[in-house]
């Protein structure tokens, strides 16, 4: 029967559920709160029966709706999503819809940090073998408009956010990861056990396999608190069974027996955070059922992800690199951990306008030839390294004017990183548009060879 859905937000997310229902037979209308070109563009690529209204939208939105769907970017608790559930109007998030209807074996991966690099790495490990694989979610691609075709033995690798498992009632893989927890979106979801327990419940719903980050106490813990067998990973797994490193190799350990998977000299990714996420990709796909063959071949043609570690440009012996997605303190100080043999001139900074934290400043201290700082944030990170006895500062307004600064400083042999340790809202929509203009500005100019990584 066609149903009447109200789908909130006109991004990536709402576009594909809009489509999907639309295709499905449901009366759809898709509201955004903004009205500007890239919503207008958005909607231009909906179905004709898809009514588009843009610019705002009242709390009782879904009035009349048998079925309100949000983009991941609107809280869950929304006045508009809260006005509909005490109506008994269904809210439902695409992840929920995708799970509802996928007919293939479903892999999830979640975790605070690691999560889209292990995601491609194990559908690339996938990919070396027989089935289908679909691969999305927070990743940056919705899935529910590609589920078309797809048979039981293919495979469905999603990405999962905090604010995506949060939406699904009943979140159901397969193989079920967590990679580690450490704090973030506390704003959205209140405080860190809160943040941790929805992280967890992908384990609790795991049908097959529960893989596990074994390093971290926190989802070490959680193989208490589900049914499915468990995998872990980590460099130090005191006796059981998973992913590890021996001797300088990745090796997959089965009731005490290690195979040989490849070296860690033929990773090809920077720093030792990566080789813990190729050791979560070989246990997921160990628990895939994926050989060590294909997951040697999968990793040895893996290229990093955008804006993660991402080498754009050799230049005059100064390696570019993009590290966007950083928008936390702690994962600018695993970027800045990465390039330990090299000296790094570093982008930091963005929003918001807050101090950083002792650990930012004293990675950059200890790994940083310059600090070129940009941003809302710029002024107190620049008073914190001050106050550090850290002489190497530069203070400007953009990104843009931060490269050319760079630019100057670096010599032969640097490393440039951008890897801000805050969030891009203060210039730019999101990491992706701060990391694609600074790959821009990178390689404008006079023409360069682009990186080979290997
Ligand atoms: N909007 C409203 N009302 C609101 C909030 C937003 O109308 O209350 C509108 C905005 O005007 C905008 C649209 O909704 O037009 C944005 O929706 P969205 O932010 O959900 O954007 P999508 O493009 O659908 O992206 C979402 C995820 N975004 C978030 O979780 C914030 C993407 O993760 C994900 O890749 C994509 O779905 C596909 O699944 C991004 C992200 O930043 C990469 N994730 C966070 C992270 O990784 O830390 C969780």
């Amino acid at each position: 029967m066609s149903r009447a859905v109200v789908v909130i937000g006109l991004a990536r997310t709402g576009a594909a559920v809009a489509r999907a229902l639309a295709a499905e037979g449901d009366r759809v209308v898709v509201v955004d709160r903004a009205d500007d070109a890239r919503v207008r563009e958005r909607a231009a690529t909906l179905p004709s029966g898809v009514e588009v209204r843009l610019g705002g939208y009242d709390v009782d939105v879904a009035a009349g709706a048998d079925l309100v769907s949000p983009s991941p970017g609107v809280p869950w608790d929304a006045p508009e999503l809260e006005w509909a559930r005490a109506r008994g109007i269904a809210v439902r998030s695409e992840i929920d819809l995708v799970l509802e209807r996928c007919p293939s074996r479903v892999i999830g991966i979640t975790g605070t940090n690691g999560k889209t690099t292990t995601t491609a790495l194990v559908a690339a490990i996938l990919e070396q073998g027989p089935d289908r694989v679909v691969v999305g979610g927070n990743i940056g691609v919705p899935v529910l408009d590609r589920l078309d075709g797809l048979r039981p033995s293919d495979w469905v690798v999603l990405e999962l956010s905090s604010f995506q498992i949060e939406t699904v009632s009943e979140p159901r893989c397969t193989v079920a990861c967590v990679l580690n927890v450490t704090p973030d979106h506390l704003d959205r979801h209140g405080d860190f056990v809160a943040y941790a327990a929805i992280k967890e419940r992908l384990v609790r719903f795991a049908s097959d396999w529960a893989v596990l980050g074994f390093d971290d106490e926190t989802t070490r813990a959680m193989a208490q608190n589900g049914a499915a067998p468990v995998r872990y990973f980590g460099f130090d797994l005191d006796g059981h069974d998973g992913a590890t490193v021996r001797r300088d190799e990745v090796v997959t350990v089965a009731a005490g027996a290690a195979s040989p998977v490849l070296p860690l000299a033929d990773i090809p990714l920077f720093g030792v955070h990566n080789v813990a996420n190729v050791l979560a990709a070989v246990a997921v796909s160990d628990a895939a059922g994926m050989a060590p063959p294909a997951m040697a071949a999968g990793i040895r043609g893996f290229r990093p992800v955008p804006h993660r570690l991402e080498p754009v440009l050799e230049r005059d012996g100064v390696l570019w690199v993009n590290d966007s997605k950083a928008t936390n303190a702690e994962s600018a100080v695993v970027g800045l951990e990465a390039f330990a043999g090299r000296p790094i001139v570093w982008i930091g900074g963005g929003d918001p306008e807050a101090e950083p934290p002792v650990a930012l400043i004293d990675a950059v201290a200890d790994r940083s030839r310059a600090a070129v700082l940009n941003g809302a944030s710029a002024r107190l990170v620049d008073a914190a390294l001050a106050k550090r006895g850290y002489a190497e500062r530069s203070v400007v307004a953009t990104l843009a004017e931060a490269v050319a600064v760079a630019r100057d400083a670096a010599r032969p042999g640097d490393v440039v990183l951008l890897s801000p340790g805050y969030k891009s809202f203060d210039q730019f929509r999101d990491f992706e548009e701060r990391g694609d203009v600074f790959r821009e500005l990178v390689t404008a100019g006079p023409p360069q060879s682009a990186v080979g990584h290997s």
